[in-house]
């Protein structure tokens, strides 16, 4: 496999310190502790580059990756983690969705999924929320090492009829690399292609 060239551009807290949206992006988006740091990290064969935690909940801010200078892999808060206050949640969501509403730069989402939990309420909402938006999304289950072979096949399938996705999500695993070339395919395939309606530019 060729080298990617990957590096961190800036972190935001606030729409007025995002970035010119100058690059297609990607939004990795999912439950805090999903593992959406370690994956940008494998997919992008940089260890150290996005900053992965023991402690979930602790990214609040946004961070942006620059991709062989053709693309931002954008790194957004985790959702749904319990144990952060009510006021913080209520902080992450303007934040969050102000930026996959009306960032124009954004090509796609990449959703993750844990493989144990599968699709719950936050994905189940959010999933119609994308599709009403037209905005394309690849869907990836994570942690695959901890299920054996035959258990994976049965989530890969639950979560797509749950999700009532077109094709089937990728099942990834960045301790074994298992699916991360598939699945960096994808999202190099997201970045490319352009969305049919830009929203407004942010
Ligand atoms: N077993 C396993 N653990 C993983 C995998 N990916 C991430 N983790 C672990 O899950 C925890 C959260 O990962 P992180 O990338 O920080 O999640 P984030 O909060 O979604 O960014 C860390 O302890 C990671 O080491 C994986 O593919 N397999
Ligand atoms: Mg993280």
């Amino acid at each position: 496999m060729t080298r990617i060239a990957a590096r961190f551009v800036i972190s935001a807290a606030q729409p007025s310190d995002f970035p010119p949206p100058t690059l297609p992006e990607v939004a990795v988006v999912g439950r805090s502790n999903v593992g959406k740091s370690s994956l940008i990290n494998a997919l992008v064969g940089q260890p150290g580059l996005a900053r992965t935690s023991r402690t979930p909940g602790r990214t609040r801010l946004i961070n942006w990756f620059e991709v062989d200078a053709r693309f931002h892999l954008v790194d957004l808060p985790g959702y749904g983690y319990a144990e952060v206050s009510q006021a913080m949640r209520d902080s992450w969501r303007p934040l969050i969705e102000g930026y996959l509403a009306g960032r124009a730069s954004l090509a796609g989402v990449l959703l993750l999924i844990d493989i144990r939990r599968g699709a719950q309420d936050e994905e189940l909402d959010f999933a119609p929320w994308l599709a009403e938006r037209a905005m394309p999304a690849v869907v990836a289950l994570t942690k695959a090492d901890k299920l054996p072979k035959n258990k994976r096949m049965l989530e890969i399938r639950r979560a797509r009829a749950a999700l009532g996705l077109s094709r089937d999500p990728f099942a990834v695993s960045t301790l074994d690399g298992d699916g991360i070339a598939p699945l960096w395919r994808a999202v190099v395939q997201l970045a490319a292609q352009p969305r049919p309606e830009p929203g407004p530019a942010r």
